[in-house]
């Protein structure tokens, strides 16, 4: 579309949110029934804790080490800031959200010489950036979405077309990491959301032509198994590496994620996006879903060289909010059957814990037909207040109206603000979600709690199912909403 019908439509967009956002909080102003109110205003609690943490000791950093009252840098860009900033606009924290803006036109700055992560970057600052412009209809994040674009294309400048992990921004060259060539599945095909919507902005095609050439490169190689797909890829040779091991967790998570959310980024008229997501989903079916023996909950675990290992990372709790927006989307409804018990595994993967929060990852029993469903290893039980399981919540309860979704949320919010509240500001991944009486402080706060989880505990929430309609945008990984493109004119 032209860019003069992008920009109206954004402002439309922006127009009609605001106009929502206003009544909401006229409606809740006065409202005199407690219930969903408290819910709105204890996550905007939270956030305002979280940010005066950052504000006073980490302002313009990448991360707050709330217990140390310092910060940490991975890549020097203010990534708790710019990853922020829908949250804010979203939960209607118009002050900080101005102070944030104001920091974004006069300090953030892109020409560094820093090496940055491709995908990280670009789910969290160019995915940021993106979905404040279109909340707001501001050129500024725009013109930022473009300068961070354009500085990570050298990436995909291999011989295989399959983009290096890292790029330096400000001297515009890329490299893979120190000890491999190869790049990992579920970051090169986890940027395609971004990227496609940087051209369709900018209408300057080149943006969408690499990430799509990854996709098409993707769809014809060997080395899958009923559409399941190995977790690296080599950026000379262009193949995948480390064949034979499937996981719907870390390293191959949002690759599956994605081809769901491209199909309806664009209009559900790419036919083998769609072909990949129900091969996949079948695979999952056929390989990697079991049954515990106590309370016969289905999980997804992982295959390695046809040996099943019963093993479930809390990133895979994105999988019941995906498949949900599938069938939503008019996939079969066993989707939303699966769904729907994969949902009650990631609750139970809270409930089950003395803090009621999930570790980082879970090990199910398979055999007694007592004793506990999960089981924890002494290395797995951390939690980096991740946002997968509250992600999901979101998108079942839009779907089902089940209310129980919005109370499994609450109890998650309640157990984040018991064990991991740092009382002078901010939040911090824990070491233990075994031990309520020393969780163990970690002294970090990931940029994806303020991106992602507190969002989505907002939009959980929030009577409003116009707020961000799941018809009108599909949210990129990193909880950054991205509108789904207008059809073309008959
Ligand atoms: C986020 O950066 C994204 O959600 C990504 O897809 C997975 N890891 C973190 C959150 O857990």
């Amino acid at each position: 579309p032209p860019i003069s019908f992008v920009v109206h439509k954004v402002e439309e967009n922006f127009r009609s949110t605001r106009k929502l956002f206003f009544s909401q909080q006229i409606r809740y102003g006065n409202v005199v029934s407690v219930g969903p109110v408290d819910r709105l205003e204890a996550v905007r609690d939270t956030f305002r804790h979280a940010w005066k943490g950052y504000k006073e000791h980490a302002w313009g950093h990448d991360e707050l080490k709330p217990v140390s009252k310092s910060y940490g840098e991975w890549f020097g860009l203010g990534l708790t800031l710019v990853d922020s900033l829908d949250t804010m606009y979203i939960l209607g924290l118009k002050e900080e959200f101005e102070e944030a803006k104001n920091w974004v036109e006069t300090q953030l700055s892109f020409s560094k010489n820093v090496d940055v992560n491709l995908f990280e970057s670009t789910i969290r600052i160019l995915g940021g950036l993106l979905s404040t412009y279109h909340l707001t209809g501001d050129q500024l994040f725009l013109e930022k979405a473009k300068d961070i674009g354009s500085r990570l294309m050298p990436a995909f400048k291999t011989p295989s077309k399959i983009p290096y992990s890292d790029v330096n921004i400000g001297k515009g060259t890329a490299h893979p990491p120190r000890w491999t060539s190869d790049s990992t599945l579920a970051e090169v095909t986890s940027i395609q959301l971004e990227f496609r919507e940087l051209s369709r902005l900018t209408q300057e095609p080149h943006y969408q032509e690499v990430v799509n050439e990854v996709m098409k490169l993707v769809h014809k190689l060997p080395g899958k198994h009923d559409g399941l797909v190995p977790m690296f890829i080599n950026t000379n040779s262009g193949q995948f590496t480390h064949k034979g091991v499937f996981t719907l967790g870390a390293r191959a998570d949002s690759y599956y994620e994605y081809l769901l959310k491209q199909w309806i980024q664009g209009g559900k008229t790419e036919d083998d996006l769609l072909e990949d997501y129900l091969q996949a989903v079948e695979g999952v079916k056929k390989h990697l879903l079991r049954q515990t023996g106590p309370s016969r909950l289905t999980f997804v675990g992982e295959l390695s060289h046809n040996r099943f290992n019963p093993k479930m990372d809390h990133l895979v709790c994105f999988l019941p909010g995906t498949l949900a927006l599938g069938a939503h989307n008019g996939l079969p409804g066993d989707h939303m059957d699966l769904a729907l018990q994969l949902m009650e595994t990631c609750h139970q993967m809270y409930a089950q814990m003395e803090t009621g929060l999930s570790p980082e990852i879970a090990h199910f029993n398979l055999q007694a037909r007592d004793g506990r469903d999960v089981d924890v290893k002494p290395a797995d039980r951390h939690n980096l207040l991740r946002p997968e399981t509250v992600e999901s919540l979101f998108y079942m309860y839009r779907f089902t109206k089940d209310t129980k979704y919005r109370d499994w949320g609450w109890d998650i919010l309640q157990s984040f603000n018991k064990y991991t509240k740092v009382s002078s500001g901010g939040y911090t991944s824990i070491n233990n979600v075994r031990d309520p009486v020393n969780p163990g402080p970690r002294d970090k706060m990931e940029s994806f709690f303020l991106g992602e989880t507190l969002k989505y505990l907002y939009l959980l929430f929030s009577d409003d199912m116009e707020l961000l309609s799941l018809d009108k945008y599909v949210f990129n990984t990193e909880a950054h909403p991205l509108p789904i493109w207008p059809s073309p004119p008959k």
